[in-house]
């Protein structure tokens, strides 16, 4: 983008002057905020309107959550002129580092919403048709505060600092029926940049609002028959994100809010398409549709239903579905499957059920054995299911987790269509996650390699020559980063962290399969061992925590407050103040995230084995220069794969020790076995931490007792998890340690989000 530091104040000026009756100089925060933003919007219109209107094939990548963060510094980076805007405002008297205040747009829980905001950036860099569909939460993921010790929630306006990113786009909106509703639906469009190409895909977030009377006009189909009481709720859909990750609600305003925006996504699509005059039937050859998890898969039978209402037989509808959709799964756990109760979707949506119950014959009518393969059985809508059958592609997000798919979770579905089954493993943007997080370390990187590597991740491999020429520089900017992590923590959590310490750190959603207990008992270990003297000539470590716990996810929560005493206890005895901290950081999101990835000393990556689809965390450690702290679980293999496993600390159960392991467990056992263990342990229930609410009493029960105890095996892989940890501590700072770093960083090409979209693209969209 051509950029001139006179004309983009000039820009500036004029939306200040139209927009808040004011001037550069007397604006605020506010202000300045969406006037800058505002200014390179109008910039870009002409580019953005090129994608939207051309006439190239598409996929649409539908998700109930995309966690984009915060947009300002990563658009003006994408378009190139991040430096040019800081140095006009600077020559103004302002910074642009004031808009760190910027709420996030937290629009998502965790790695599934994070992939999809990595994925749209990616496509767009890497010039991929690729749009995004989704809901325009009016509250995203909530704030997090610690009271106590305790988690509190607060509500997430992410709208206060205004949605300059963002345009309405009215003539849009589409209506959507409910049985016992119809609300409208109104496209938010925001822009993604592609990496200095020219390139404007596009989000559209919908967002629920009542019908009005002057709609009745526009929406010709209406005919006056929308009462107004049925409006009295219409919001409310699009009110708040639900909280959880890898577990599933069955609330049914979640339902609500599916199929609020998949109908709404496609009913845009199918009008645009016919605008064309072409026929229905041939809509696979503009369009293609990627499901983020089951969350969207209620589109299936709503295109099947849309189709039929345009003319097209049910044979010829579910023809076109199943060359349009595909399925993304990123969990194996359980309870995140999603499951509908049959009389509760058809009392909500008869059209859409009655199509689903149409898939159920056509699968019985094709041959398969209903015992084995089922849509809807005792009256339970198995949404996963539903996705394999009809979409053409089905994928796991690392191989391991691919590998399980075919094997334990859709074993039967695989045995019958082993060629819908791919692999592919996730990525990260490496603008968002090393170019803007660590502009040091890119300029050093450029310095050597230049600067393909920003599209082309996989040449950092051309440093390998270079590995000990930039190790100082490298020990240099990883200790200014600590220390700015420091100052953020100090002010942030009050907390004095020395950046001379081991930065040691766990920052992902809160979640008893991450094992987030595990790594708490380990430093309760260090810490006792450095009290009783077993443990001399300790280094000094700050264990860093961050992570929000689902509301309605007691033991999760319990973690949570047990971390906090932990944190309490180590931070207050003089005994141990210069070998140990620990902090739990609140609220953690993609902005504190990217203060913390290219500041850790080790990146803990500890779920238990076969439980972490992939992860994407451990990538962003990785491209950093971090070592992992981890198990054989996810991505983590394909890390070990790329840079070495000697250059990783592994510890801990296989996939298939777990299965072993699982059969004669006794978790009693263990912690009878190792009086350390059994020490740290017990301060959940001897008094050495308050628990008036029985929290921790409960935590200890979940590990030792009640029906299956110690469900992720913390307890089994203690002692090899400790051990490594040690080892790891034992090597930080040596030379050794720094080159394995740097090996991490010279070889994390593959998990480029980049290479991710492009297989996606050749694989399944056929874009590329
Ligand atoms: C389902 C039904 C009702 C309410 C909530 C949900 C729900 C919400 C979010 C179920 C699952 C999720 C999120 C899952 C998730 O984030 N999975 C993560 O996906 C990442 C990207 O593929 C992987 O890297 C992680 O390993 C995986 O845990």
């Amino acid at each position: 983008m051509h950029f001139d530091q006179k004309n983009f104040l000039a820009d500036v000026e004029r939306v200040l002057h139209a927009e808040y009756a004011c001037d550069i100089k007397s604006a605020g925060k506010y202000e300045l905020y969406n006037a800058v933003s505002r200014a390179v919007m109008e910039e870009v219109f002409e580019d953005w309107n090129r994608e939207k209107t051309s006439e190239r094939r598409r996929c649409g990548y539908f998700s109930a959550e995309f966690l984009m963060g915060r947009a300002i510094y990563s658009n003006l980076l994408n378009l190139g002129i991040l430096d040019g805007v800081n140095a006009a405002l600077s020559s103004v008297g302002e910074d642009l580092k004031q808009f760190e205040e910027v709420e996030d747009a937290a629009l998502g829980n965790g790695g599934l919403g994070r992939l999809a905001a990595c994925y749209l950036e990616s496509a767009a860099s890497k010039n991929i048709a690729l749009d995004g569909y989704g809901i325009r939460y009016r509250y995203g993921l909530f704030r997090q505060t610690f009271v106590d010790g305790y988690q509190h929630e607060e509500g997430d306006d992410w709208l206060r600092w205004g949605d300059p990113w963002s345009v309405r786009i009215e003539r849009d909106a589409v209506l959507v029926k409910f049985a016992d509703q119809t609300v409208k639906a109104v496209p938010y469009d925001m822009p993604i940049f592609g990496y200095k190409n020219g390139v404007v895909n596009t989000l559209r977030l919908w967002q629920s609002e009542p019908v009005q009377a002057f709609d009745f006009a526009s929406f010709n189909e209406m005919k006056g028959e929308v009462k107004a009481t049925e409006n009295f709720n219409a919001t409310k859909i699009t009110d708040v994100l639900y909280p959880n990750d890898n577990t599933m609600v069955g609330k049914i305003l979640r339902l609500r809010q599916q199929y609020f925006m998949v109908s709404a996504s496609l009913q845009d699509i199918v009008r645009k398409f016919k605008a064309t005059g072409k026929s229905l039937k041939e809509l696979p050859e503009k369009w293609c549709f990627q499901l983020n998890d089951t969350h969207p898969v209620i589109a299936i039978p709503e295109l099947l239903r849309i189709l039929q209402t345009e003319g097209l037989t049910f044979d010829e509808a579910f023809e076109v579905c199943a060359a349009c959709f595909n399925f993304t799964n990123h969990t194996i756990m359980a309870e995140a499957l999603e499951k509908w109760d049959a009389l509760a979707l058809s009392d909500l949506l008869p059209g859409v059920y009655e199509q689903i119950l149409n898939c159920q014959r056509k699968l019985e009518a094709d041959g398969l054995d209903p015992n084995v393969f089922y849509i809807v059985r005792d009256n339970v809508i198995h949404m996963a299911n539903l996705a394999i059958f009809v979409s053409s592609h089905v994928n796991g997000v690392a191989e391991i987790h691919t590998n399980i798919l075919k094997t334990q979770t859709f074993r039967n579905w695989y045995e019958r269509f082993p060629e819908k089954f791919v692999n592919i493993t996730n990525g990260i943007t490496p603008r968002r996650w090393l170019l803007l997080n660590n502009p040091e370390l890119a300029r050093v990187i450029d310095g050597k390699i230049g600067t393909g590597w920003h599209t082309e991740l996989s040449e950092l491999k051309k440093l390998t020559p270079y590995l000990s020429e930039i190790l100082s520089d490298f020990k240099r900017i990883k200790h200014e980063n600590k220390e700015k992590l420091a100052a953020y923590i100090r002010t942030h959590e009050g907390v004095e962290v020395s950046p001379d310490f081991i930065f040691d750190v766990q920052v992902k959603r809160l979640h008893e399969y991450k094992r987030q207990m595990l790594n708490a008992l380990s430093v309760l270990y260090f810490y006792f061992g450095i009290k009783d003297g077993s443990i001399t000539d300790f280094p000094p470590t700050a264990f860093l925590f961050g992570a929000k716990a689902a509301p309605g996810y007691y033991m999760a929560k319990a973690i949570i407050k047990f971390i906090n005493e932990i944190a309490n206890l180590v931070n207050n005895d003089p005994d141990v103040h210069d070998k140990m901290k620990v902090v739990f950081m609140q609220n953690y999101n993609v902005s504190y995230a990217e203060k913390i990835v290219c500041a850790a000393d080790i990146s803990e990556q500890i779920s238990m084995a076969g439980m972490e689809a992939s992860g994407t965390g451990n990538m962003k450690f990785m491209l950093n220069g971090t070592v992992t702290l981890g198990t054989m679980d996810g991505a983590n293999v394909e890390i070990c794969e790329e840079a070495g496993r000697e250059n990783n600390y592994i510890f801990g159960a296989t996939v298939e020790e777990v299965a072993a392991v699982k059969k004669f467990y006794c978790p009693r056992e263990q912690v009878e076995g190792d009086p350390r263990l059994k020490r740290a342990l017990e301060t959940l229930i001897d008094g050495t931490f308050p628990d008036e609410a029985g929290m921790l009493k409960k935590l200890y029960e979940s590990m030792v007792g009640g029906y299956e105890p110690d469900r992720y095996l913390v307890l089994y892989d203690f002692a090899d998890y400790v051990r490594v940890k040690e080892q790891l501590l034992r090597d930080y700072g040596s030379e050794e340690y720094f080159m394995k770093c740097l090996v991490n960083l010279a070889n994390v090409g593959k998990f480029s989000a980049d290479r991710s979209v492009t297989d996606y693209a050749k694989l399944i969209w056929h874009l590329a």
